[in-house]
């Protein structure tokens, strides 16, 4: 009983934490880092760095697709439409510790690479692993763009974020608090 109560009153006091990942860095067909470990109540800022890419919620038995239900799509940004001197930046939340893909649906990128798994499975035999997962889009025949643009926040960006979807694009309707590493 003692104990319950102990956690329930230390519960606020675990800070979530952002994790940066950088897209096309270096004009790389590229997310840097590939994996990302994080906790419930986290969050992923992805910063575009060159060239036009989205980041888009994948499905680990079908590469290179939109996950469905999809739950977030940044749609295409091009680096160099940031705001407030910035690059423009996509923030997803952790909402548990299953893994999530993701995937560039640019041209032939996905294929070619440009993936990210956060909290990947450690057993390289999963499809949830980073390895399969980046062995599945290398194989995969078509590369997909989601059709809407939802489930994360867009930040620094001129907001001429192309494709399908321009119409439909959306900022979540939470705040989060996070800080930098
Ligand atoms: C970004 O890529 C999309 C999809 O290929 C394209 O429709 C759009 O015109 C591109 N934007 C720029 C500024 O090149
Ligand atoms: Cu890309």
């Amino acid at each position: 009983m003692y104990s319950k109560v102990a956690l329930v009153a230390l519960a606020p006091l675990a800070y979530a934490a952002n994790h940066a990942v950088a897209v096309g860095q270096d004009n790389g067909l590229t997310f840097e880092p590939q994996s990302t470990t994080a906790q419930p109540g986290d969050t992923v800022t992805f910063t575009y760095m060159t060239n036009n890419h989205t980041v888009t919620f994948g499905d680990f038995n079908a590469a290179c697709q939109p996950g469905n239900p999809l739950q977030f799509n940044s749609g295409f940004v091009p680096a160099n439409q940031g705001t407030n001197g910035q690059q423009p930046s996509f923030t997803v939340n952790v909402a548990d510790t299953n893994p999530i893909p993701v995937y560039c649906a640019q041209a032939q990128h996905c294929q070619a690479g440009m993936v990210h798994v956060i909290n990947p499975s450690e057993n390289d035999d999963d499809p949830s692993s980073l390895v399969q997962f980046q062995r599945a889009a290398s194989k995969a025949e078509t590369n997909t763009p989601a059709n809407q643009i939802t489930g994360g926040t867009l930040t620094n960006f001129a907001g001429s974020s192309s494709g399908s979807s321009n119409k439909e694009r959306k900022r979540a309707d939470h705040v989060s608090i996070a800080f930098k590493a």
